[in-house]
């Protein structure tokens, strides 16, 4: 005998059916029947109540035809709760009762995504558990194969609703730890860019400044768009000079007042050039700054920056210009152990002309000659050039690399790394 209550809201039928549940439950118990709760009749269920007088227990999925009270009213529920009794003591589960409870707990146990699939295999597969009823019921009367199919069914969407639920948790719990993984915490005090420096070759550069001023040099500046007469004929740069080709200089558009093709100065003795024609003698000044070749290799590159000094007057000497190098190099490189020679060379621009080499004391380039600069007696075409009578003014002059200062300062091999901006080569300079 087994006994229908049904509980959907506060309607009559549900206070009488609830009445009588609570009056037949110790009834039951006293018979050793425990009368088990189940959840309520999903709309399938009801629809089958309301056609065959029948209902099924959701616990065990057994087709049950209950002696049923006022069958319309309890229809009308819709949300039904029954009672149906099961041998109390006995945990019997039919077998459609199993493989829900083990398809659940093999969901329950899938570690991961591909593990879930496995076991949904094991079930609603091709030859999984469910199908394999689904089969069977081909033997089956029609009247029983629909009971026994509708029940099947219900067992396979407990089992499908299990798997969609493990499915959410799996992927839930790989979201969270993702989230955990690349959680910012943002109360961290922001990634600070760190403080900048000053660039190596810009370091060279105010350190000669200081050197040349503290001896009564002046420092000249001037435009890096040049003319050709500046930046050439006032050098006593013949009209064929190489120097001139598009090989070695870069042009720009537009022309000087001469007609002739403005370019970027090649060296810095325009500035000297300009200042001298702008100041009176004595001439006693440096000229730093940026210069542009066509030119580019691990010592070469198209923009450089050159330092040139010049010291004009009515006595200035070459033994003037070997004093004052000497004193340069010495404070630079803040040592006295080392060595300088002049080694006869030609420049245009100065006659005598010699290039300077230094040879350091100790350290990794002890005892070789390296040579830092060209220098000379300034040719007295230049003299006239700016704008001074070459029988009385004579002075002398050189120009020097700022990055090969540096590189020879510093150590570093390759003139492009001045130029790359990698922050792991320039803040070793901070
Ligand atoms: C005036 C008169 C003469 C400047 C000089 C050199 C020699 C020289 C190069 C060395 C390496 C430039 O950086 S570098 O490529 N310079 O060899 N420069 S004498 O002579 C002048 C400058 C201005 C009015």
């Amino acid at each position: 005998m087994s006994l229908l209550c049904c509980r959907a809201g506060a309607t009559r039928a549900a206070q009488v059916l609830d009445g009588l549940a609570a009056r037949v439950a110790p009834a039951l118990r006293d018979c050793g029947i425990q009368a088990v709760q189940v959840k309520s009749l999903n709309r399938r269920g009801a629809e089958y109540a309301e056609k065959d007088n029948g209902f099924l227990c959701v616990l065990c999925a057994s087709a049950v035809r209950f002696f049923v009270l006022h069958v319309d009213t309890l229809v009308k529920c819709r949300d039904f709760i029954f009672y149906h009794p099961h041998e109390v003591g006995k945990n019997r589960m039919n077998p459609l009762d199993q493989i829900v409870t083990q398809a659940i707990a093999d969901f329950a146990a899938a570690p991961d995504a591909a593990a879930l699939e496995n076991a949904k295999a094991l079930y609603l597969g091709k030859s999984g558990q469910i199908t394999e009823q689904m089969k069977s019921l081909g033997k089956l009367a029609p009247d029983e194969r629909k009971v026994q199919g509708a029940v099947i069914n219900v067992a396979k969407e407990k089992i499908e609703n299990a798997l969609t639920a493990r499915r959410e948790a799996l992927a839930n719990a790989q979201m969270e730890a993702r989230l955990n993984a690349e959680a910012i915490d943002v109360t961290l005090p922001g990634r600070g860019r760190g403080m900048g420096g000053i660039h190596p070759v810009m370091r060279t550069w105010q350190r000669v400044e200081e050197i040349f001023r503290s001896i009564g040099f002046d420092v000249a500046d001037g435009p890096e768009i040049e003319n050709d007469w500046t930046n050439f004929t006032a050098l006593n740069s013949p009209e064929n000079h190489p120097a001139r080709s598009m090989q070695d200089t870069f042009y720009v558009e537009g022309n000087d007042t001469s007609g002739k093709p403005l370019l970027l100065r090649t060296h810095t003795s325009p500035m000297q050039v300009r200042y001298a024609r702008m100041n009176k003698p004595p001439i006693k000044v440096i000229a730093p700054g940026r210069t542009y070749r066509v030119d580019s290799d691990a010592t070469h590159s198209p923009m450089f920056h050159q330092v040139e000094g010049l010291w004009i007057a009515e006595d200035i000497s070459f033994a003037d210009l070997k004093g004052v190098y000497l004193n340069f190099v010495k404070a630079f490189f803040e040592t006295d152990d080392l060595q300088v020679r002049f080694r006869p060379s030609y420049f245009p621009f100065t006659e005598p002309s010699a290039e300077i080499d230094i040879a350091f004391g100790s350290g990794p380039l002890k005892g070789r000659w390296l040579e830092i600069s060209g220098s000379g007696q300034v040719h007295p075409s230049v003299i006239k050039n700016m704008g001074l009578d070459p029988e009385q003014y004579i002075g002398f002059a050189f120009g020097s690399g700022l990055e090969r200062l540096t590189m020879l300062r510093y150590g570093v091999s390759d003139l492009r790394l001045f130029y790359e901006g990698d922050l792991r080569f320039l803040k070793q300079f901070n």
